[in-house]
């Protein structure tokens, strides 16, 4: 074992042993306005339910990512800004970022957002984006971004649940060269719900947009008014932070909530240890902060550490297949960290694309958001990173704040395809159906035996959920909903979703989101979603689609039902294939054998299992017949 590697497990030990004394420790990684004395104070039993870290300590979530910085890396760039088209770029200093902020604050509070309210942010991957949400932090409102890529329905039914009162927006994204109508859409979803009294909207086109008087504002023309004079609030470490909509394998999507203090100390700590992050580095996490991946690895841990993070506001393969890696030699990026369905859809356009830049700069690869395969992992490995850069393949999930399973940056012996062990705090388990805990070499389902600083606390407005969801399966224990190998050397490789949840392209997707989706269409009368292997993607999406009676679909009614879905939830969850089936396989008491969707979806025809319990067996014969692919 290396030195730095004796060093990792050395400290796993420490906190394994004294998680109170090892996170009393950690916890000073952020300035406290006032300090905390209770550590670690939580419990996953039923009878005696709650998480809470650092219960008594006051902070403020924007002091911690700027004004703590001013004193030595004022002018130290803190953003990079780099938009759709290549050059397109803006640098903003911890001192300008610092006065943004402020200044949107007071905006936010000059237009009567408090304490405690909820704003929803529907912006694209801007600058703006980083100052909204650092502005509800200085004055302890909670945010919730929602994906621009999701639609007017999406978006209004997530305003909707958490009430918030306030929107702020862009008037268009630019993705790839194609406008987003993000305005256009917001306008949309305020006719289906109430209670949004504000619209602030950010020029970022300049593309025409409806303005509603008395509710609509210009983001620059309250700017120029507001003051850069804004105190920090102080905040329970307990407060929330934001909400993030996030898909689970049952009804509408949770709204997970996150804290100021255990949530910050978390990213804090796992950005710097994880990504071996140091002054003068350059880091660039490539996701949208729809994501949780950007809130914790765009905004909030890098900022904490006074890093200097990118934001990308394009997509890879625009205008060509080079541009991450052109990005990455213009900007000088160090680290990189990106999801394995972008490593997958470029390898496939071939190595040229890559040796056309230098990437000289770089010295260490990050993997997040689905297992990465490992001809992926080599391609990045040896094509990406020339051999010379590690690679961390990091697990976790937007409930858990921040990263939980990843290799140590300093690895000598990479295993392509395992995120290997634990962070120090985390520790966890695999257990069987039956929730026996299980040793050594094995597989099983994913548990987390206790708690850690980064983890959600609540589902926002239904704690019961939250409890249901995560704490019953298995009592006692948090269940990721995860399966993982571990091997001889206690190496842990996730092997994807045990439930009802398809990972597209490194984004969460609920079958049940996606059937009901479907089943509003008036031609449908009964739809069943699983995941199928996907090239790309990782997964995409198959449906198995019953219409109503006497209707037969045709090539048609597919692309009318798959734009359907587009427009009901947005383009990631538009079913890759649809399949017309005049009944599905059901138990004699209706129950659909999703197992048997799954295998005809997989292509694993030859191996059905028992299908003598269905109500009418003859119905999965036609399936396969039919099965498209
Ligand atoms: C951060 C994020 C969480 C789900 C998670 C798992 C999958 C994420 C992974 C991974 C294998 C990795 N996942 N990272 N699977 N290896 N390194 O992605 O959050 O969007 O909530 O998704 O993604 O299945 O349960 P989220």
């Amino acid at each position: 074992m290396s030195a730095p590697a004796g060093a990792l497990q050395q400290r796993r030990n420490m906190a394994a042993a004294d998680p109170e004394h090892y996170w009393r420790e950690r916890g000073q990684v952020l300035d406290w306005i006032e300090p905390y004395t209770v550590v670690k104070d939580t419990s996953f039993d039923a009878d005696d339910f709650h998480i809470r870290w650092f219960a008594d300590g006051k902070l403020n979530v924007s002091a911690n990512c700027l004004d703590r910085h001013l004193a030595t890396r004022g002018d130290q760039v803190a953003i990079i800004w780099e938009g759709d088209e290549p050059g397109e770029t803006e640098r903003v200093t911890y001192r300008d970022l610092h006065a943004r902020v402020c200044k949107f604050a007071n905006v936010l509070k000059s237009e009567g957002v408090a304490k405690g309210d909820r704003v929803t942010l529907y912006l694209p991957m801007i600058v703006e984006a980083a100052v909204a949400m650092l502005a509800c932090a200085r004055i302890g409102a909670v945010h919730s971004v929602v994906f621009g890529g999701f639609s007017p329905d999406s978006l209004a039914g997530r305003i909707e649940d958490c009430g918030s009162t306030f929107v702020i927006t862009a008037d268009e994204g630019c993705r790839g060269g194609k406008r987003i109508p993000l305005k256009a859409n917001v306008d949309a979803a305020l006719e289906k719900c109430s209670g949004v009294a504000r619209v602030v909207v950010v020029r970022r086109t300049g593309g025409a947009v409806t303005m509603t008087p008395g509710r609509d504002i210009w983001y620059d023309a309250a700017m120029a008014e507001a003051s850069p004079d804004c105190p920090p609030e102080p905040m329970d470490a307990e407060d929330p932070l934001f909400i993030l909509y996030t898909s689970g394998s049952t009804g509408k999507p949770k709204g997970v909530v996150h804290t100021s203090g255990g949530y910050l100390v978390w990213t804090a700590v796992t950005f710097r240890e994880v990504f071996d992050y140091r002054d003068g580095d350059l880091f660039w996490c490539t996701a949208d902060v729809g994501w949780v991946t950007g809130h914790s690895y765009v905004v909030y841990g890098p900022l904490a550490n006074g890093a200097t993070t990118v934001m990308f506001d394009g997509v890879p393969n625009y205008p060509d297949h080079s541009r991450l890696w052109e990005t990455i030699d213009r900007l000088g990026v160090t680290i990189f960290y990106t999801a394995p369905t972008a490593i997958r859809a470029l390898m496939r356009e071939g190595d040229a694309w890559v040796a056309r830049s230098s990437r000289a700069s770089l010295r260490l690869l990050g993997s997040v958001g689905e297992p990465i395969n490992p001809e992926a992992w080599r391609w990045y490995h040896e094509v990406v990173g020339d051999k010379r850069c590690p690679i961390v393949d990091t697990w976790w999930q937007t409930e858990t704040g921040g990263i939980m399973i990843a290799p140590s940056p300093h690895i000598t012996q990479p295993k392509p395809g395992s995120a290997t062990k634990p962070l120090p705090g985390v520790q966890p388990e695999l257990v069987d159906a039956e929730g026996i805990v299980l040793d050594g070499a094995t597989e099983g389902n994913l548990v987390i035996a206790d708690s850690w600083p980064g983890q959600m606390r609540t589902v926002w407005g239904d704690h019961e959920r939250f409890f249901q969801t995560y704490f019953s399966t298995y009592p006692g224990k948090y269940f990721t909903g995860d399966g993982a190998r571990r091997d001889d050397d206690g190496d842990y490789w996730i092997t994807g979703r045990v439930d009802d949840v398809i990972n597209v392209s490194g984004h969460r997707m609920g079958t049940a989101e996606v059937e009901s989706a479907l089943v509003g269409h008036p031609r449908v009368a009964e739809a069943a979603v699983v995941g199928m292997p996907h090239d790309v993607k990782g997964q995409g999406i198959y449906a198995y689609v019953t219409l109503n009676a006497d209707d037969s679909g045709d090539d048609a009614t597919r692309e009318e039902l798959r734009a359907w879905v587009r427009r009901e939830i947005g383009p990631i969850a538009t079913p890759d294939a649809l399949q017309f089936a005049p009944a599905l396989p059901k138990t004699r008491s209706g129950k659909i054998m999703r197992r048997i969707l799954r295998k005809i979806a997989e292509g694993d025809t030859g191996n059905l299992g028992d299908i003598s319990t269905l109500a009418d067996p003859s119905v999965v014969e036609l399936l396969v017949r039919e099965r498209i692919g």
